[in-house]
C-alpha cells in the first residue's frame, strides 16, 4: 500500500443554475461514472462526493427570483446560496481530513461555496484565478444577471449577501482574462489587482511568473498556500470547446500542465469548473474529454508525488 502525502478528493458539484445553458451540472455525473476514474479510486488516494445541490438549472420558474424573489443582477440567487451553502461545508470537511479538495462543477458560481469554506481552513491563501473572465461582477455592473460572472464579488464582499467577506483583494491574481464589464476592469486597475494575459501564460514563462507571484504576493518571504480557481474557458477555445462561455484565444493547455506542476504543491486545493459537453459534438467532446481526464490524472499525480511546501491543518 502506498502512501499518500494527500488523498484527492473530488467533490461533484452538479449545478448549472449559475448561469443560464443546460449542461454544467452533467459534467461532474458524467465524470463520476467513469471507468478509468473508478480505476485511479482503486488504486487509492482518489475518492469521489456528489454534493446534493437545490435546483440545478436555471428555468423560467426560478426566473422569478430575478423578478420577483430577490434583488435584479442576482438570477437564481436562493438556489445558488443553498447549494454553495452546501459546498462551502463540504469543502471545509474535506480540507479538515486532510485531503486535496478538488470542486469539479457545475458552473463558477460554485467558487462562492469553495472559497468561502475553504477560507474557514485556511484564511490566508492567496487565490489563483485562471479563467477568460474576472467573475466580479455585482448586481449593480452585471449585463446578465447570471451569478457565475459574480463569485469574486460575493467572497470579497464588493456584494452584500449576509455573510462575511473573507477575501481581501490583495491577496488574488489573474491569468487568462480578455472578457470584462467596465466595471470589472475599474476594480483591476484601482485596486491594483496583477493579471496576466493568455498571450503572457506560457511554459518558458513559469519560473518568471512563479517568482512574480511570490514577490507581490509575500514580499517579506513568508509563504502562504494558494486556492487555484480554474474556469476552464481560461483555455483556449481551439483546445477546449465544450464550454458555456468561450471567448476567443486562451491559454494553451502544456501551460496549464505546467501551472499545476508548479502550484499544485503549494496549494490546498482547486476548483475546476464550467466543463459543458452539451455545447460541443462529435470528435470535439471526444477529445475534451480526454483531456479533462489528462487534466484530472495530472493535477492527482502532482499531488500524490509532491509533499505540500506548508503544513496541514
Ligand atoms: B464565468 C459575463 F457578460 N461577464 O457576467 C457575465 F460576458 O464563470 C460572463 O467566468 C461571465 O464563465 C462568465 O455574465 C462567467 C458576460
Ligand atoms: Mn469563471
Ligand atoms: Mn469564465
Ligand atoms: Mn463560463
Amino acid at each position: 500500500i502506498r502512501a499518500f502525502h494527500r488523498p484527492v478528493h473530488i467533490i461533484g458539484f452538479p449545478f448549472a443554475g449559475g448561469q443560464q445553458r443546460p449542461g454544467p451540472e452533467e459534467a461532474p455525473k458524467w465524470l463520476f461514472e467513469q471507468e478509468w476514474l473508478h480505476q485511479m479510486e482503486k488504486k487509492g488516494g482518489v475518492s469521489k462526493e456528489m454534493i446534493q445541490v437545490t435546483n440545478q438549472k436555471c428555468n423560467q420558474a426560478q426566473d422569478k427570483d430575478i423578478l420577483e424573489g430577490h434583488r435584479k443582477g442576482e438570477r437564481n440567487w436562493n438556489n445558488v446560496y443553498e447549494s454553495c451553502d452546501r459546498l462551502e461545508k463540504a469543502t471545509a470537511k474535506s480540507l479538515l481530513a486532510k485531503q486535496y479538495p478538488v470542486v469539479f462543477g457545475g458552473d463558477h458560481s460554485q467558487g462562492i461555496g469553495s472559497i468561502m469554506g475553504m477560507k474557514q481552513v485556511w484564511p490566508q491563501t492567496r487565490i489563483l484565478w485562471v479563467d477568460a473572465h474576472i467573475d466580479a461582477n455585482t448586481p449593480q455592473s452585471t449585463l446578465t444577471g447570471d451569478l457565475h460572472g459574480g463569485p469574486v464579488a460575493y467572497v470579497a464582499g464588493l456584494t452584500q449577501w449576509g455573510k462575511k467577506p473573507v477575501l481581501s483583494l490583495k491577496h488574488l491574481i489573474y491569468f487568462g482574462i480578455r472578457q470584462w464589464e467596465p466595471e470589472e476592469m475599474v476594480l483591476i486597475e484601482q485596486e491594483k489587482i496583477p493579471w496576466y494575459e493568455s498571450k503572457l501564460c506560457t511554459v518558458e514563462r513559469l519560473p518568471q511568473i512563479k517568482a512574480e507571484v511570490e514577490k507581490y504576493f509575500y514580499p517579506d518571504g513568508k509563504k502562504q498556500p494558494y486556492w487555484i480557481s480554474f474556469d476552464i474557458d481560461g483555455v483556449d477555445y481551439q483546445q477546449f470547446a465544450s464550454t458555456g462561455t468561450p471567448e476567443n484565444q486562451g491559454i494553451p493547455l502544456d501551460f496549464m500542465l505546467a501551472f499545476f506542476d508548479t502550484f499544485i504543491p503549494e496549494s490546498v486545493g482547486m476548483d475546476l469548473t464550467e466543463v459543458n459537453f452539451l455545447l460541443s459534438s462529435g470528435e470535439t467532446t471526444e477529445r475534451d474529454k480526454r483531456i479533462v481526464r489528462q487534466l484530472i490524472e495530472k493535477i492527482t499525480d502532482v499531488v500524490h508525488r509532491e509533499k505540500p511546501h506548508y503544513t496541514l491543518p
